[in-house]
């Protein structure tokens, strides 16, 4: 990568990092970026429902905005959650807090029953909260994300009922393997939705769409292959992303980062325990990276984060392009000083 002495808008550093187009330095922010961790998040929060704080679009685009305002986050990602698109399917669906599924989805004919109407009328909501936050961060040129959950990471839910608390989903690893017919309808019902939402999230103002997968990784390669890769790059072709670059994040994915760069999305965000000098080294020019610390460091020192952050950077440098980040979400515990001391850091590499 070329150091252009140029700097960039915080808007054009994300798109130009994201197309592998050289920048002064990475662009920051933070999976789970709105979260318990700010003081101000959980006054905000206290006694709203999850769902509740989704639907209202003030308290939404309130939330979006607090990490930009708080910590200083150099992108907005929409406060939401990978499950609200379901909302229109008719699944019933709570939040406890992770998502919980009154009668999980087990039969094709639960699956035939699955509703597909269009998110602008069934979750409508979420585009007037990106339009919102959008006519909000242009003036400021701050970059939109939205989001979408993938289809396996959906299904692994919905087939489950709820997060498994072991990261194994038995009764949708038996369906995988006794019931593939089934499984197979569900995620082409769950990749038609996840395209159609995240388009419209693109015509409603998103300048990145990401795409979270993160129970993929519990596959092996072969059943990865067979399960996961069509569809990623099903969506990945049909997505309007001249408007909207992709970033493809996989949880403990380490051992199918092949496999994610034939997905062929512009941006693979990867977790911790990825070496991310030898991904940027495979990936070279054929995608961007993401990540990669572990959100447990922000705990460390000030000094501890400045030099990681420094060893990302320096580790990515093989990579089209790079986007500092987590490996996963912000941890409800971290301190927000160490939030901002990764912040900060990234911004002083430009410097
Ligand atoms: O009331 C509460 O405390 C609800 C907690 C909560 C929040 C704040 C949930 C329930 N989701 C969210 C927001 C959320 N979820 C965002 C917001 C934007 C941001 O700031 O980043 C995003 C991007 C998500 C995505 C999400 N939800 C993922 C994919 C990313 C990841 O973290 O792995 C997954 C797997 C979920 C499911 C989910 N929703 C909520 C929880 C607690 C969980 C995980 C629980 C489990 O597996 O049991």
């Amino acid at each position: 990568m070329t150091k252009p002495r140029q700097t960039f808008s915080c808007s054009e550093r994300m798109l130009r990092a994201c197309r592998g187009e050289p920048v002064d330095r990475p662009p920051v922010w933070l999976m789970r970026q709105a979260g318990r961790y700010l003081p101000e998040y959980r006054q905000l929060r206290e006694g709203v429902p999850f769902l509740d704080s989704c639907r209202n679009v003030e308290h939404a685009v309130e939330l979006s905005l607090q990490p930009l305002r708080l910590v200083g986050t150099e992108a907005v990602i929409l406060f939401s959650d990978i499950f609200v698109p379901m909302l229109g399917t008719g699944v019933d669906l709570d939040f406890q807090p992770g998502p919980v599924i009154a009668e999980p989805i087990r039969t094709e004919a639960q699956v035939a029953r699955l509703r597909l109407p269009d998110p602008r009328e069934s979750v409508p909501f979420v585009f007037d909260a990106l339009r919102a936050l959008r006519a909000e961060l242009a003036p400021q040129a701050i970059p939109l994300i939205g989001f979408a959950g993938a289809p396996f990471t959906l299904a692994a839910y919905l087939v489950e009922g709820r997060g498994d608390p072991k990261n194994s989903f038995p009764v949708f690893r038996r369906a995988m393997y006794r019931n593939p017919e089934f499984l197979r309808a569900l995620l082409a019902r769950l990749t038609e939705l996840t395209i159609t939402y995240l388009n419209a999230q693109i015509d409603a103002g998103a300048q990145v769409v990401q795409l979270f997968d993160t129970w993929s990784g519990i596959l092996g390669v072969a059943d990865y292959r067979e399960w996961v890769l069509p569809v990623h790059r099903e969506i990945a072709s049909k997505l309007d992303r001249r408007r909207a670059p992709l970033i493809l994040y996989v949880r403990d994915g380490a051992h199918v980062l092949d496999e994610m760069i034939e997905a062929g999305a512009d941006v693979l965000s990867v977790d911790w325990r990825v070496d991310l000098g030898a991904a940027a080294r495979r990936v070279g020019a054929r995608a961007s990276l993401q990540g990669n610390l572990d959100p447990h460091a922000l705990v460390a020192p000030r000094d501890y984060l400045f030099e990681a952050v420094r060893a990302l950077a320096a580790a990515a440098a093989p990579a089209r392009g790079h986007i500092l980040n987590l490996g996963h979400g912000c941890l409800p515990d971290t301190p927000v000083e160490g939030v901002r001391s990764f912040i900060e850091a990234a911004k002083s590499l430009g410097a």
